[in-house]
């Protein structure tokens, strides 16, 4: 509780920061997006990990005050990046609780609008538990953001209960497959066949498909030949602050 308070504050107070993770095309290897994710450099234990304070805040209001706070910073960066001749998807991790507010829609298209940014430089990845806590709500709320030609993504899919028959219901542009699949699936038949279901599935229903937690070469040249679309992981690049992102860029995009 004292953690939530002083997070609370240190939102406010500014002490949130955003790193952005790229991710690869699978085949050129190019950047094609980035994903942001936050941290929280507190002034006495230093930069903390999501896993540290995201839980607790999820338990709370806090964590609607500090996705109003990643949006803004997100939007800005990618505003910024736009400007300056770099078209870079950036996509923004949203919470079920955050996505359940009515002000949810509107409050993401004033920011558009406020810095300007075309709505195909914004994307938003939401878990499939998120989904399925209202799925007619979460339904609704997705197809508002995809009309306004914002992207959606279901993040870490295959560890939540979608059912495969609500999948085609569901206004989405990307699947990413959850790193548990990923990671050694060069060691297991079996993380290999869901892999290349989720990309037939994936084909199937117009979908990108994202290979989440790529930590080695034979993996990523592997999800590259089964059909992946963009790979994501420590192998490729670790999350980072956005300057050091865009040295990248100058390169790659
Ligand atoms: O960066 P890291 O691997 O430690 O992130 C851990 C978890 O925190 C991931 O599941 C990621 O989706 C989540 N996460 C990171 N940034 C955000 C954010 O801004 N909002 C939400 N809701 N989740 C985030
Ligand atoms: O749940 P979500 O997909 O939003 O979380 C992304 C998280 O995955 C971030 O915390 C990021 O630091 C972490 N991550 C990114 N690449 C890798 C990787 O190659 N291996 C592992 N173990 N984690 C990764
Ligand atoms: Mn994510
Ligand atoms: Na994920």
């Amino acid at each position: 509780l004292r953690q939530l308070t002083e997070l609370r504050t240190g939102i406010r107070a500014g002490h949130l920061r955003l790193h952005y993770q790229p991710l690869y095309r699978a085949r050129s290897r190019e950047i094609d997006g980035a994903e942001a994710l936050v941290r929280w450099q507190h002034p006495q234990r230093g930069m903390l990990p999501p896993g540290v304070f995201l839980p607790d805040a999820e338990r709370s209001d806090v964590i609607l005050e500090l996705t109003d706070w990643v949006l803004a910073e997100a939007v800005h960066q990618t505003a910024l990046w736009h400007r300056a001749g770099f078209d870079v998807p950036v996509s923004v991790n949203l919470s079920a609780a955050y996505l359940a507010q009515d002000r949810a829609v509107p409050t993401i298209l004033a920011l558009l609008d406020l810095e300007r940014l075309p709505a195909r430089l914004l994307m938003v990845e939401i878990t499939e538990t998120a989904v399925l806590t209202r799925p007619d709500q979460a339904a609704a709320r997705l197809a508002a953001i995809r009309a306004a030609g914002i992207r959606v993504a279901i993040d870490d899919f295959g560890t939540g209960y979608t059912s495969l028959g609500l999948l085609p219901e569901l206004p989405i542009d990307e699947l990413k497959i959850d790193r548990s699949f990923v990671m050694r699936m060069h060691d297991s038949p079996a993380r290999a066949t869901i892999i290349d279901s989720v990309i037939a599935i994936a084909r199937s229903l117009d979908l990108t498909v994202v290979a989440e937690g790529v930590e080695d070469e034979p993996t990523a040249a592997a999800l590259a030949e089964a059909g992946v679309d963009l790979l994501q992981g420590y192998h490729l690049d670790r999350p980072q602050p956005a300057d050091q992102l865009e040295s990248k860029f100058t390169q790659s995009s």
